[in-house]
């Protein structure tokens, strides 16, 4: 059985540090791939943490994770105000899926209160800013077992 979670980040979060930082902080994803690393190793699970700007990437990932990944970690950004595709891959996974997202996108604009993906997840983040990915890893611990 896989130890492995896959953390996968959709549209224009490359740029995360730099795009929009009083919304989406300083930390980079980079930043965010060490932490989850960190989290993991206590729970004896790795880490893949991609990012695409395409959906059709985001969806071959998932179908990935089908075979490789004990769980799948997503932020789908604008993705998960669109994609049924997304939706559909997910629902082809059988693993624990946490979704995250680094703002409060409830208290955004209406176009962001819904989510496809919310659909499948198992649990949702928002608002907590990247230590959000932190708290799914942890949650994935539990659910995957130590
Ligand atoms: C990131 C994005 O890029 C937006 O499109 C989503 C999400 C929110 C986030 O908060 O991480 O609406």
């Amino acid at each position: 059985m896989s130890r492995t979670i896959f953390v996968l980040n959709g549209p224009n979060l490359n740029l995360l540090g730099k795009r929009q930082p009083e919304i989406y902080g300083h930390a980079t994803l980079a930043d965010v791939e060490a932490e989850c690393r960190r989290v993991g190793e206590g729970f004896g699970l790795e880490v893949r943490l991609m990012q695409s700007n395409w959906e059709g990437q985001i969806v071959d990932w998932i179908h990935e994770a089908r075979e490789h990944a004990a769980g799948i970690i997503l932020n789908p950004a604008a993705l998960t105000h669109t994609s049924v595709a997304v939706l559909d891959a997910l629902n082809t996974f059988e693993g624990p899926v946490l979704e995250v997202h680094i703002s409060n996108v409830h208290r955004r604009e209406s176009f962001r209160h819904h989510s496809y993906v919310s659909l499948r997840a198992d649990g949702v983040i928002a608002g907590l800013g990247v230590e959000g990915y932190a708290l799914a890893m942890r949650r994935m611990g539990t659910l995957v077992g130590s």
